[in-house]
């Protein structure tokens, strides 16, 4: 029952709308509920992890079941093992804006601080870098540095007390004088697009 609605429902686009009213119209809205539809396992009205996995490894050449967990991770803010639309779209959102400085920082934070304790450990950071490069069978950042490299390097520059691990505090005051450590995570498989 459900997966036959073509349309969110009206509470949930009401609450979209409040958040959303500047950013897109009802139609671009309606736009994401199709892909979101889409990406849907048979029978299923919510996405789960599989289907993440599915559509990101659909979209890059490489391994992309590590990242695109962790993308899940994020987008289900409420944890219950699913991403409805509302969610979806929030997280299209967040992660898309280039304007929302605070919710984006927030949440590039929490893409990589993987158990959510608050830090981001270099093994974290290390493990979210090297999913990037399987996933996209590429160096990142156009250099070539390696994943342990890039650690390193942010790690200089974070961890202000240096107790080896990086505090929301921490990244989010480094985080706007070094952007490459959120464009990493800002993927885009169709260049051209
Ligand atoms: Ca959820
Ligand atoms: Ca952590
Ligand atoms: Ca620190």
């Amino acid at each position: 029952m459900g997966n036959k609605s073509s349309l969110p429902s009206p509470r949930t686009m009401k609450e979209l709308r409040a958040v959303l009213s500047d950013e897109y119209t009802n139609e671009e809205i309606l736009g994401w509920f199709e892909q979101y539809k889409a990406s849907l396992s048979r029978g299923e009205s919510k996405l789960t992890m599989e289907a993440f996995i599915r559509v990101y490894s659909r979209l890059f050449e490489g391994e992309a079941s590590n990242f695109a967990e962790q993308v899940f991770r994020v987008f289900d803010t409420d944890g219950n093992g699913v991403v409805d639309f509302k969610e979806f779209m929030m997280g299209i959102y967040v992660s898309g804006s280039p304007l929302e400085e605070d919710m984006k920082l927030d949440w590039a934070f929490k893409m990589y601080d993987m158990n959510g304790d608050g830090y981001i450990t270099k093994d974290e950071m290390k493990f979210m870098f090297t999913s990037i490069c399987r996933m996209t069978l590429a160096q990142i950042s156009g250099n070539n540095s390696t994943p342990e490299e890039l650690t390193d390097y942010f790690f200089e520059r974070f961890d202000e007390d240096n107790d080896n691990r990086i505090s929301n505090k921490e990244f989010v005051s480094r985080a706007r004088n070094h952007r490459e450590i959120i464009h990493m995570l800002e993927i885009n498989p169709c260049p051209d697009d």
